[in-house]
């Protein structure tokens, strides 16, 4: 194999920067990946889990200041500042390499630097691209294993002279006043510093596969997106496939894996999970949009996940899985809250403490056993509604798009854009309400648009016009439509069932795009008349449906409010049809009956 001259410089400046004791070139090999996980195991990096129940798991504790996204560290470097948008932290690039170059140096002496090659999609597919991360961390090496297609066949792929991103991260000393997540989309490389928690150090995922492809997307003409990919296959046996954007604590996963009703299962309804958390859109020669699931693995959270609300995963995680921060039983498996059965007697928690069940803190709330934002990492190939589709290289044809927050009241359960713009301008004032777990005052709305804000790697307006020329570069774009499965009744009790029940309004919205049911136009756009949602041995009130369906005008109104306060935000910059699709809508309210 011919050398890459300017990938092997780089690992070289780095290296001088860094100093590591030595360099280890990461293959792909079962047999290098269990040499390390022996090396994890030894210094307790790693410890192992049962493995007669849990084959092939470990459990990781990252460090106590270091559980989550550091959304206040992160930062896009782009020259000029506007260039990142008010939706972004921003730094000059000099000045980034310049914090991050002090905090790196020596930081890796009496280390091994790894240099892991990566492929984001299948390698060699015209949708995918290339990273190499080179870190000083086995936990980052054996993640990446899992959730990106990594070794010497993405070095071949990558020839003397391919494109990749430079992904540099060292874990220096784990402070958080040391730390920095930095992207330079202009160089086409990330510097994640001082961290080891996943979201900041697998520089595949948020790093690569959304900051910096929504740049590399602006530029080349498709879209890097922070959505679920799904499959359905109905009972005339066509597959149709769904994109779908929700802000976290909304449901995303279990969406991407539901598991059909048993009623409709037995009419034929099968669903297939292409992607979880990150979708890669392009325009193809037939001029429709297709997606690819640039990831190999999910990056899940723990907390809620048990046999109910996604018996997928489960099966998924029960094998091969890294999981991170959970609570470790007696037995050598884990456990968290919101997992199947009941709490263990005792345990070790996620610090590394005792633990028992009735623990509490010194203001008398218990201790969870697992951080709340505990994860697992696990190969995609293990769930078992995996999509067939997952390694094509062109994906899948997308036929709908869903926006989806959490509204206790104004959204109705489900409606449909007018067309493209509109459908737009419904994805660029989403919302989702904070809940108790979450940042923030309970009920206090966040503005998410395309549930992108922390995720796009520059200015949002000029996102927006990015997703509107994509629209009119299609023949037949996927229908957008917007859903709520959170919707309240005035006592505050939840109005749908939500989970694998959620099939009946993907249904609609498929029946919606092969042009076989009519909708009710409103103001927002198309809702479903009740009469076509299947609720058939559901157990809804009367009357229920029709709250669930709902278009409050007065809500409307004040919500347009808070649309155009955000909007103003992006002042001139933000595209003259947004404000035009603000004045449509607030027209068509006034004239509501
Ligand atoms: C997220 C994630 O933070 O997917 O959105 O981990
Ligand atoms: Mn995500």
């Amino acid at each position: 194999m011919a050398p890459h001259e300017n990938l092997e410089q780089w690992v070289d400046e780095c290296a001088k920067m860094c100093r590591p004791d030595r360099i280890v070139w990461i293959d792909g090999s079962e047999e290098q990946k269990r040499a390390l996980t022996s090396e994890a195991l030894a210094t307790g990096e790693l410890i192992e889990l049962n493995q007669e129940q849990l084959p092939g798991c470990y459990l990781h504790r990252t460090a106590l200041n270091d559980v989550a996204r550091t959304e206040h560290l992160t930062f896009i470097c782009t020259r000029l500042k506007d260039d990142a948008g008010p939706n972004n932290n921003w730094m000059s690039p000099e000045q980034g390499y310049r914090k991050a170059r002090a905090i790196f140096d020596g930081s890796m002496r009496g280390r091994v630097m790894y240099v892991i090659p990566f492929s984001m999609g299948p390698v060699g597919s015209p949708f995918s691209k290339i990273g190499v991360e080179l870190t000083d961390s086995i936990y980052v090496v054996l993640n990446m294993l899992i959730m990106t297609r990594a070794g010497t066949e993405v070095l071949e792929q990558l020839g003397a002279a391919g494109e990749f991103t430079k992904c540099l991260h060292g874990k220096a000393d784990l402070d958080l006043n040391r730390r920095l997540i930095l992207h330079f989309p202009e160089d086409n490389t990330i510097w994640s510093v001082g961290s080891g928690y996943g979201g900041n150090v697998l520089l595949g995922k948020k790093c690569l596969a959304l900051r910096i492809a929504s740049y590399l997307g602006m530029q080349e003409g498709w879209l890097a997106e922070h959505m679920l990919v799904l499959g359905i296959e109905r009972p005339d046996g066509r597959i149709m496939y769904l994109a779908a954007a929700f802000p976290s604590a909304c449901g995303k996963t279990n969406l991407a894996m539901l598991r059909p009703p048993e009623a409709m299962r037995a009419k034929g309804y099968r669903v297939f999970t292409v992607g979880d958390d990150i979708a890669w859109m392009r325009i193809d020669t037939d001029r429709r949009l297709w997606a690819i699931n640039p990831e190999s693995g999910m990056f899940g959270v723990a907390p809620g996940t048990n046999a109910k609300t996604n018996p997928n995963a489960m099966t998924a995680i029960s094998r091969n899985t890294i999981y991170t921060n959970v609570l470790l039983k007696p037995d050598g498996t884990v456990w968290w809250e919101d997992d199947d059965g009941d709490p263990p007697a005792k345990g070790i928690d996620w610090r590394g403490e005792p633990w028992t069940p009735d623990r509490k803190d010194d203001t008398g709330e218990p201790i969870p056993g697992a951080n709340a934002n505990s994860r697992y990492t696990a190969p995609l190939s293990q769930v078992p509604s995996i999509s067939f589709r997952l390694e094509h290289h062109h994906g899948v044809p997308i036929d709908a798009i869903l926006f989806g927050g959490r509204r206790a009241s104004l959204a109705p359960l489900v409606f449909e854009a007018f067309n493209w713009p509109h459908g737009v301008y419904v994805g660029a004032t989403m919302a989702s309400e904070r809940t108790a777990a979450q940042y923030g005052a309970q009920g206090e709305v966040r503005r998410d648009p395309m549930a992108m804000l922390p995720f796009c790697g520059y200015n949002m307006a000029d996102y927006f016009e990015h997703w509107l020329r994509m629209g009119v570069r299609m023949v037949k774009p996927p229908r957008i439509f917007h859903v709520n499965w959170f919707r309240k009744d005035p006592e505050g009790r939840f109005l749908w069932p939500g989970y694998g029940e959620n099939l009946r309004v993907l249904d609609w919205i498929l029946a919606r795009c092969k042009g076989e049911v009519e909708a009710e136009r409103t103001p927002i756009g198309f809702v479903p008349k009740p009469e076509d949602i299947n609720t058939e041995g559901l157990d809804l009130a009367p009357g229920d449906v029709e709250k669930l369906l709902a278009v409050p005008r007065d809500e409307w109104t004040a919500e347009m409010g808070r649309i155009s306060e955000f909007f103003k935000k992006f002042g001139e910059r933000l595209p003259a049809e947004m404000w035009a699709q603000h004045q449509a809508l607030q027209r068509r309210l006034e004239l509501m009956s």
